[in-house]
């Protein structure tokens, strides 16, 4: 006998109403949206609307809002987006203080309402944010993980497919290191149908869209000038909790706690991971040559900067 599974979803904002519907429209679970009391209109209103739309399309999923965390209670998958989004001129790092008191809220209450849960963090800055968000749950680490490989190895994918005029389906590429703007993309290990991508753009032309993907949340920020991105960052983490709880066990880049591999120890960072009913049930450490392992080091420093910053 198996039950329809659960999503909690911790913030009910740009990207969390989108995780709504992406959810429903994939038949993935019933969804609990959780903010704060000030928004409970917002969470409210978007069930009913996801709800109604379900009627449209014949969707068998349904959507709660809430600012109550017991209903939020007995969630398979949480996924949290509950923080301030950037502005133009903001850093993510800039974020820090504001969503780590937040952070605090909130893993506080997934430890006592949801301890089971394969908990996958959105909130910026996201390497400090999952770090804190696994020490204050005490969750197990294989259950914790961070947002940002997905998205930004999307990124990749649509401005090589964009170069190429080809289908972005068989760009296959990935995006390692922080979420941020030394994040390292693996150029040399990326493919095009088959074909290794450095035969087919000239050395300026790929310079030119590692420049734009490193800055491809700014960009976002800069058009919207309210926020942030939010269509591609639900769709990215939906990927994550889809491989969890269909156990896919999709090899995704994701934010997971280091134990030595890539020489790292007790740091968040990103990493290509398989994720399966068990969580995070691998990491995997390509061979890196020379320059890949410098980037590679210098987006950890900044990485290790900020969450060396964060006092718990
Ligand atoms: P936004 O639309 O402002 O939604 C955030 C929601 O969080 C609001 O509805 C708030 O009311 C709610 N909230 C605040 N405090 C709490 C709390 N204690 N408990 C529950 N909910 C709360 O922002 P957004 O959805 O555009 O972005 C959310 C976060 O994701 C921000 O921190 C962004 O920086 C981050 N983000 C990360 C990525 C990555 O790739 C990692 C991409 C885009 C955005």
């Amino acid at each position: 006998q198996t039950r329809k599974k659960k999503i909690g979803l911790i913030g009910g904002g740009q990207i969390g109403g989108n995780l709504a519907l992406i959810a429903v429209q994939k038949n993935l679970g019933d969804v609990v949206l959780f903010d704060i009391p000030a928004a409970e209109g917002l969470v409210k209103g978007k069930a009913l609307d996801i709800n109604q739309l379900s009627a449209v399309d014949g969707y068998d999923c349904r959507v709660t809002g809430t600012t109550d965390w017991k209903d939020v209670a007995g969630s398979d998958v949480i996924i949290i987006t509950a923080g301030v989004p950037r502005k133009p001129g903001m850093s993510r790092e800039d974020l820090l203080d504001i969503n780590l008191k937040i952070m605090r809220d909130v893993a506080a209450n997934i430890k006592t309402h949801a301890p089971g849960a394969f908990v996958i963090n959105v909130a910026n800055p996201l390497d400090a944010m999952v770090f804190a968000l696994q020490k204050i749950s005490e969750l197990p680490k294989h259950m914790v993980v961070g947002m940002a490989g997905v998205l930004d190895t999307s990124r990749f994918k649509c401005f090589v497919a964009e170069a190429l005029g080809c289908s972005i389906r068989d760009v296959e590429a990935l995006v390692l290191g922080g979420h941020g703007d030394d994040m390292v993309p693996l150029v040399r290990h990326t493919t095009v149908g088959g074909v290794p991508l450095t035969e087919l753009l000239a050395q300026d032309k790929l310079d030119a869209i590692v420049k734009r993907t490193r800055e491809g949340g700014a960009e976002l920020v800069g058009l919207y000038k309210t926020g942030s991105a939010y269509f591609a960052p639900a769709s990215s983490a939906i990927s994550m909790a889809e491989s969890f709880l269909l156990d896919r066990k999709r090899i995704l880049p994701a934010a997971a706690l280091l134990e030595g591999q890539y020489g790292i120890n007790g740091y968040f960072f990103g990493v290509p991971v398989q994720i399966g009913a068990g969580g995070v049930e691998k990491i995997l450490t390509p061979k890196l040559n020379e320059s890949e392992k410098a980037a590679l080091e210098k987006s950890f420093q900044s990485v290790k900067k900020t969450v060396d910053s964060v006092k718990l």
